[in-house]
């Protein structure tokens, strides 16, 4: 019942977040995995959504967002100085290497800044406030399982997976963190975030471009059994719109450039949305 009542109060949007949300979170599913529906395989729209091993709780996850800058979260970050971001591409696995890291003040995201080029354009940022009711598409190299975490089968680090859901409200936190929550259903077509995902992506698909909308930062235990996520339990990524000009601030000046000629794109296939 209880579990009905958080999802009732997540509808309206600008609510609170009340439920201790666990931190550090591949992708659970709730159709099936023997199918590998869920595997990202390059070539692939999600190819440049990589890991972070070494990170918080072992591994977790992060995304380009130009060549050199990886967005992840803070709290996979924080405690650590170096590491690497490996992104699994059409010829295998590539390793590019971290020293340099901005943490956000308050909000719980970081932008890793590598030494050497990807090559890659990365993904655009999502900057309109129309979250709520938009499908998502959540990418991470978490653990996996069908309606639960199977780490045993499914183990996080090793393979990136992706899947759908939608924004079922705008939360904030008590310091005024703003998140796009979602619930996990047992639909058979919503995943949720899970352990290793922090730092992944929830993307928005406009017109064929995959925008980061979210970051993902922790889900609920709504049962309080340690066992999380579970279906009815809700996902949260930290609200990329509400923060996208502090992300914009930790990349130099050229990259400025692309995020302009980016930001012109947005408002073309704004016209067409309406
Ligand atoms: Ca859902
Ligand atoms: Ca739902
Ligand atoms: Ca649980």
């Amino acid at each position: 019942m209880r579990v009905k009542h958080i999802a009732k109060l997540i509808g309206v949007v600008g609510i609170v977040v009340f439920c201790l949300i666990k931190p550090s979170f591949a992708i659970v599913v709730s159709d099936n995995l023997s199918n590998n529906n869920h595997v990202v395989i390059p070539p692939s729209a999600f190819d440049m959504v990589g890991k972070l091993p070494g990170t918080a709780g072992g591994v977790t996850t992060g995304v380009l967002i130009d060549p050199w800058h990886v967005l992840t979260v803070k709290h996979a970050v924080k405690n650590y100085s170096s590491g690497t971001f490996v992104l699994n591409l059409t010829d295998g696995e590539h390793t590019y290497s971290w020293s340099e890291k901005s943490l956000h003040p308050t909000a719980d995201l970081a932008v890793l800044t590598l030494a050497t080029s990807t090559g890659l354009s990365g993904y655009p940022l999502y900057d309109l406030s129309n979250e709520f009711h938009k499908d998502i598409i959540m990418v991470g190299y978490g653990v996996s399982g069908v309606g639960a975490p199977d780490k045993n089968n499914y183990p996080k680090g090793v393979t990136d997976r992706f899947g759908y859901n939608i924004v079922d409200g705008i939360a904030t936190d008590e310091n005024g963190i703003k998140y796009l929550a979602s619930d996990f259903d047992d639909n058979g077509s919503d995943v949720m975030m899970a352990d290793g995902d922090s730092g992944g992506p929830s993307f928005i698909d406009v017109g064929g471009t995959y925008y980061i909308a979210g970051i993902h930062h922790g889900v609920t235990d709504n049962d309080d059994d340690g066992i999380y996520p579970e279906y009815g339990d809700l996902g949260y990524d930290v609200r990329v719109s509400e923060y996208r000009d502090w992300i914009s601030q930790q990349v130099p000046e050229p990259i400025t450039i692309l995020l302009f000629a980016t930001g012109l794109g947005l408002i073309r296939k704004r016209n067409h949305l309406i």
